[in-house]
């Protein structure tokens, strides 16, 4: 197992870019995001050519360094062109067994699901972690559909073993019904890159699911 592996398990606020909504642009907002102790992001880009998204993708390659795990959303192929620590992949992208013949045993493979089934079948392809989605209603994603609540994420987590990441309209105010619901780590995307202060709002995701954590689970 490689170091990036091994620090899936100790992950707690998990930054996805999007370069639409962000205020400082989505380098900025990685920079921001390890500074205040992200330790896994996923480079999530639609809107530039493969070219440029492999530029980017190095620099924030450059950014993640040994601390922060790098992910690349979709693209397999960017992904293996910068060498990044894996990717994640939706329910109609590439396979998990296509996508693990490419990238190796090694590389870290998540897939977004939206039930149990969903989950139990990506946890038997071999997906490192899921990404379980929508917890809430969002109009980030235009197609995530409504929001599963977070009393839906307990199912999931008694089903499998592999971590689940939960997505989807979550906040600070609702953050901690997501972990006290079975989520091992979550992701806010409008509420860290629209905000003025990216590296206050990690900070501050980061010490809340800590103490979620530390005060239910005392880890
Ligand atoms: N996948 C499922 S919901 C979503 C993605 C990328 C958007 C989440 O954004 P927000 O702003 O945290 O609701
Ligand atoms: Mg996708």
């Amino acid at each position: 197992m490689t170091d990036k592996r091994a620090l899936l398990d100790k992950i707690d606020f998990y930054l996805v870019t999007d370069s639409g909504l962000s205020r400082k642009g989505t380098l900025s907002d990685v920079e921001k995001a390890v500074a205040a102790g992200c330790r896994i992001i996923q480079y999530r880009e639609k809107s530039i050519s493969t070219k440029d998204m492999i530029v980017e993708a190095s620099q924030i390659k450059t950014l993640c360094g040994r601390e922060s795990i790098f992910l690349v959303n979709d693209r397999v192929d960017v992904a293996l062109a910068v060498d990044a620590d894996g990717v994640h992949i939706g329910q109609d992208d590439m396979p998990i067994d296509a996508a693990r013949d490419l990238l190796g045993p090694d590389k870290i493979i998540g897939l977004t699901v939206h039930t149990v089934e969903e989950a139990l079948e990506a946890e038997k392809m071999g997906a490192d972690y899921v990404g379980l989605s929508p917890i809430f209603n969002t109009s980030t994603k235009k197609d995530a559909g409504s929001g599963i609540g977070p009393e839906s994420i307990r199912a999931v987590k008694d089903a499998i073993k592999i971590p689940i990441i939960a997505i989807g309209g979550i906040n600070k105010q609702n953050s901690e019904s997501v972990i006290l619901g079975g989520a091992d780590s979550l992701v806010a995307i409008s509420a860290v890159v629209c905000s003025d202060d990216v590296e206050q709002e990690t900070r501050e995701f980061v010490a809340l699911i800590r103490k979620v954590k530390k005060d239910a689970f005392g880890k």
